[in-house]
């Protein structure tokens, strides 16, 4: 078992992304001090070279790769292009270059939509590449399944310490609160804020209301990347989930009430639905000992109050 120790020098790829300035808070609040960061103007992680010279000169013992091209529904289907080059460029070249510059552990975060879309649920992690992908995010999943993949080929022929957790759809503070880029719940809480500001009667939601999705809230994804980087080594990757499921009308309906809008909530059909339902079989991690503590309401709450913060800025 690879040890980590208050002093291990730990570089997180993606720092001010929302996973991970969750988990560099997680790691920071554990005593971990010693903590390695680059923004992407300072590094450009699509460039080989860069990240070789970087790894060669700055040495750090630990990775966390949170760095990724992410996006919701519609970003991920309109630039099936940009989310697979990029994606693939960043873990190719950061997970090799850890590699090769003797890295001693690297967790890896994918994502649940690796899973077939018409999988059997909840999705397992022996269903992966069991059948066709969600076309709205191919790309993004193909990019992701090269990374887990990787990662366990360094780990089961080089006995490195390489791990992948894929989260479920996660939320929290430091999302991206654009209105026709981000994931479900930073459009709708933005939708609905404003339409409460603007004395709207109505709110469009995307799709028809019926998919189905699993929410993570992003501080209980840190705990599990810190609960894995201290105590789990094994080739293979782990689900990570809240285990709740709810539907997009529910949802919506859940966010309303949390930012206190009280007008009509409609459906817009032009828009996709992607996959019909996606909820992870966690309970190897769970087994190992993590569980998720904030609930979807309590999360929503924590989410809104983070927009309310920023919303002067956006
Ligand atoms: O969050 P979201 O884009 O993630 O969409 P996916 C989830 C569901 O919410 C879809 C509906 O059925 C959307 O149609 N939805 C309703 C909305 N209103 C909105 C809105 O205002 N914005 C957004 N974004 N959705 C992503 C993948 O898919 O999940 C990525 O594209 C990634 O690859 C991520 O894996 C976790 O679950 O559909």
């Amino acid at each position: 078992m690879e040890k980590l120790n208050p002093r291990s020098k730990i570089y997180i790829a993606g720092h001010r992304g929302m996973v991970g300035s969750a988990v560099a808070r997680e790691l920071k609040a554990r005593g971990y001090q010693n903590l390695v960061s680059r923004t992407s103007q300072e590094l450009d992680l699509t460039r080989q070279e860069s990240v070789q010279e970087f790894f060669a000169n700055e040495k750090p013992q630990i990775v966390v790769l949170a760095a990724a091209k992410v996006g919701g529904i519609l970003a991920n289907s309109q630039n099936l292009t940009e989310f697979l080059y990029q994606n693939l460029m960043i873990e190719m070249n950061v997970i090799r270059a850890a590699a090769e510059a003797g890295v001693k552990k690297l967790l890896f975060l994918g994502s649940s939509c690796i899973y077939p879309k018409l999988a059997p649920q909840p999705l397992k992690e022996e269903y992966l590449l069991t059948g066709a992908l969600e076309p709205t995010n191919e790309a993004y999943a193909i990019a992701k399944i090269a990374g887990l993949k990787l990662t366990e080929y360094y780990n089961r022929e080089q006995g490195r310490a390489f791990i992948s957790a894929m989260p479920s759809n996660l939320y929290g503070p430091g999302d991206n609160y654009h209105p026709d880029h981000s994931h479900v719940i930073p459009g709708l809480i933005r939708r609905f804020h404003e339409a409460k500001l603007g004395d709207l009667p109505e709110v469009k939601v995307w799709g028809s209301g019926t998919p189905l999705r699993e929410f993570l809230y992003v501080d209980d994804l840190a705990r599990a990347c810190v609960f894995l980087l201290e105590s789990y080594d094994e080739p293979g990757f782990l689900n990570v989930g809240s285990g709740g499921e709810i539907t997009i009308r529910d949802l919506a309906s859940l966010i309303a009430k949390t930012v206190g809008f009280t007008g009509q909530i409609t459906f817009d059909s032009t828009k996709p639905d992607g996959t019909p339902r996606k909820v992870m079989d966690s309970s190897k991690i769970r087994a190992l000992g993590w569980k998720p503590q904030v609930s979807l309401e309590a999360g929503l709450s924590l989410a809104y109050q983070d927009f309310l913060g920023k919303s002067a800025s956006i």
